[in-house]
């Protein structure tokens, strides 16, 4: 029995507004795709099996270094943010389980269980955190933690992570996802060559208690909140860790943890061949790690990241399963809306992606037509595939428009009278 947050007839009625103009539009991009001997339905129904899990901090007001303004009705704890999780779900049908980050999210599992159970969702990735000190915390994060120089911090970072492996069994999770701000402001601050040593050790000892069904998915970050060095700063160095460790151990790839203008899709293929593509966590940016909703800057590039994750599917990649996971921060829109709006263009992505003439892609490729080759990816990613996204989420139960059935529902408001309001605060630096 799931616990329904927006009542179904809100739904209903919003859908039935939308039907007639979906189900003509439904029709006339199925007559189109059937022109290039593509079946919708085929289409349709690997889009609805496509799955993305919602990050439990996305559904918060984020905050920059500077300040944070929180929005009306924002979630007190983890079981107000699984509500508004089951909404998402509720609305898009496509993200059926959620991410948690401890301690943040620490609460009795029984209890968190029987709420996710009641809400139709279930746990992907569980996430650490040794970036920050806890109010009873014995030795502080403030210059590191797997990679300290002390091994008594180094001790207290390992059994945190051991910590979240318990909770995430009790879930049901599979996975572990270590993120690490360790790293340096100073040349000369840190011996690099040590203090990755130290972090490996760490990890081995964190993936020594891994369950054997479960995957450790290390994530890279080229900077922030250490300016000079990182310790995980790169794919090479993710890659590296996650062949030391062993078969269990993957690369995480958050698309904003890069450089502006990195091939971010040819780091993916590459993962992809070396069978160390864990998973990701999709958001967007401009500049740096922005955390800006999947598909809002550079719609373009998260089509090419799906265009290589496609390929693999199509040439039969062994045990080839990444974790989808959405990881962004909102400052200026209510972050259910956002997160809505990632999980559809995150699903976007994956439908254009899966309208390349593969066969066609390889036939240009190999005869150096190198303007053909880029028009087949274009002919793809210019098809408006909105009506198959809808058709997926209608079938499954969802909203035709989720961000308008969600906003005709009031759900905002009226969590707001339910919890009350935060003040707002300055961020770290003011
Ligand atoms: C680090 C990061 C990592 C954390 C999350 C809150 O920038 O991407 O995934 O767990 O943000
Ligand atoms: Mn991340
Ligand atoms: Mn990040």
């Amino acid at each position: 029995m799931s616990e329904i947050r927006i009542a179904a007839d809100i739904v209903a009625a919003d859908n039935q507004k939308r039907e007639g103009a979906h189900r003509s539009d439904f029709q006339a991009l199925g007559e189109k795709l059937a022109r290039s001997s593509i079946d919708i339905e085929k289409v349709t129904a690997k889009v609805a099996d496509f799955f993305v899990a919602v990050p439990s901090w996305g559904v918060g007001t984020g905050g920059t270094r500077f300040a944070r303004f929180p929005g009306q009705g924002e979630p007190r704890h983890i079981f107000d943010k699984l509500d508004d999780c089951g909404v998402i779900q509720q609305l898009t049908r496509a993200t059926p389980t959620v991410s948690l980050h401890i301690p943040w999210d620490k609460a009795d599992p029984t209890e968190l269980k029987a709420k996710a159970d009641a809400l139709g969702l279930g746990f992907d990735a569980m996430n650490s955190n040794t970036f920050s000190d806890g109010a009873d915390q014995a030795h502080s994060y403030k210059f590191g933690s797997l990679s300290h120089v002390d091994a008594a911090t180094r001790r207290q970072a390992v059994e945190h992570n051991l910590e979240c492996i318990e909770i995430g069994r009790a879930l049901g999770s599979k996975a572990l996802t270590v993120w690490i701000g360790d790293g340096s402001n100073f040349p000369g601050q840190s011996n690099f060559t040590r203090q990755f040593e130290r972090y490996l050790d760490a990890m081995r000892d964190i993936y020594k208690a891994l369950p054997d069904d479960w995957r450790l998915f290390s994530e890279h970050k080229m900077y922030e909140p250490a300016f000079y060095s990182t310790v995980v700063q790169d794919w090479g160095t993710n890659y590296l860790i996650a062949q030391t460790l062993g078969e269990k151990a993957y690369c995480l790839v958050d698309l904003g943890h890069h450089a502006p203008n990195t091939n971010i899709e040819m780091i993916v293929a590459r993962l992809i061949q070396f069978g160390k593509l864990g998973g990701f966590h999709f958001n967007d940016s401009k500049y740096g790690d922005d955390d800006l909703d999947a598909g809002s800057v550079e719609p373009y590039r998260l089509f090419l990241v799906f265009n290589e994750l496609v390929d693999a599917e199509h040439r039969g990649v062994k045990d080839f399963h990444p974790a989808h996971m959405i990881d962004q921060s909102h400052n200026v829109t209510d972050p259910i809306e956002s997160l809505i709006s990632s999980a559809n263009e995150i699903r976007r992505a994956y439908a254009q992606a899966l309208l390349v003439d593969r066969a066609e892609l390889e036939g240009y490729q190999n005869d150096n037509d190198a303007l053909m080759a880029s028009e087949t990816l274009k002919r793809a990613y210019r098809t408006d595939v909105e009506p198959i996204l809808a058709e997926a989420r209608l079938r499954a139960g969802g909203a035709i428009d989720p961000v308008a059935a969600y906003r005709a529902s009031g759900y905002r408001a009226r969590v707001a009278a339910e919890r009350p309001a935060v003040k707002g605060g300055s961020g770290g630096i003011v």
